[in-house]
């Protein structure tokens, strides 16, 4: 009986490691390392989940896919209208862009899919996501930083 309590409880403590609640959420916007982590469209409400599906591979020749979840009170809410979600990345320590930000698809209601980012250096790169009004003027952004 006690082995069955002890199986309880590693069952417990290992699907509560598989949530995604349990990654960080920090009061600026930025993200821990990880292929998958929750972040805050903070002015819009959003909670924005992202999770690397390809990559992110340092090779230009190389594109890493990006699957971002945009939820409104708990629930995948497509963007507005007049808003856009795009890519971007710089490598901080050299200053300058990533080969292609790609562009996002919504493959279901607060599902986008980019498929088509490419960085052209192995290092630290600063990862952004941009939320912007259909003129591409930058409402909000979340960053984070991970190591390729
Ligand atoms: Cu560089």
């Amino acid at each position: 009986m006690r082995f069955f309590y002890v199986f309880m409880i590693l069952g417990l403590l290992l699907s509560a490691c598989d949530s995604p609640l349990n990654h960080r959420v920090e009061e600026d916007g930025k993200g821990g390392q990880g292929s998958m982590a929750l972040l805050q469209f903070k002015q819009s409400q959003m909670t924005v989940k992202y999770e690397w599906l390809q990559g992110p591979f340092s090779n230009v020749n190389k594109p890493s896919t990006l699957m971002v979840y945009i939820y409104k009170d708990g629930t995948l809410t497509s963007l507005g209208a007049d808003q856009q979600i795009n890519f971007f990345a710089t490598m901080p320590s050299m200053g300058h862009p990533l080969d292609q930000p790609g562009y996002f698809e919504e493959l279901a209601a607060g599902v986008y899919l980019n498929k088509d980012i490419t960085f052209n250096m192995s290092e630290e790169w600063e990862m952004e996501l941009w939320l912007q009004n259909m003129n591409g003027d930058i409402q909000e952004k979340v960053t984070w930083l991970e190591h390729l």
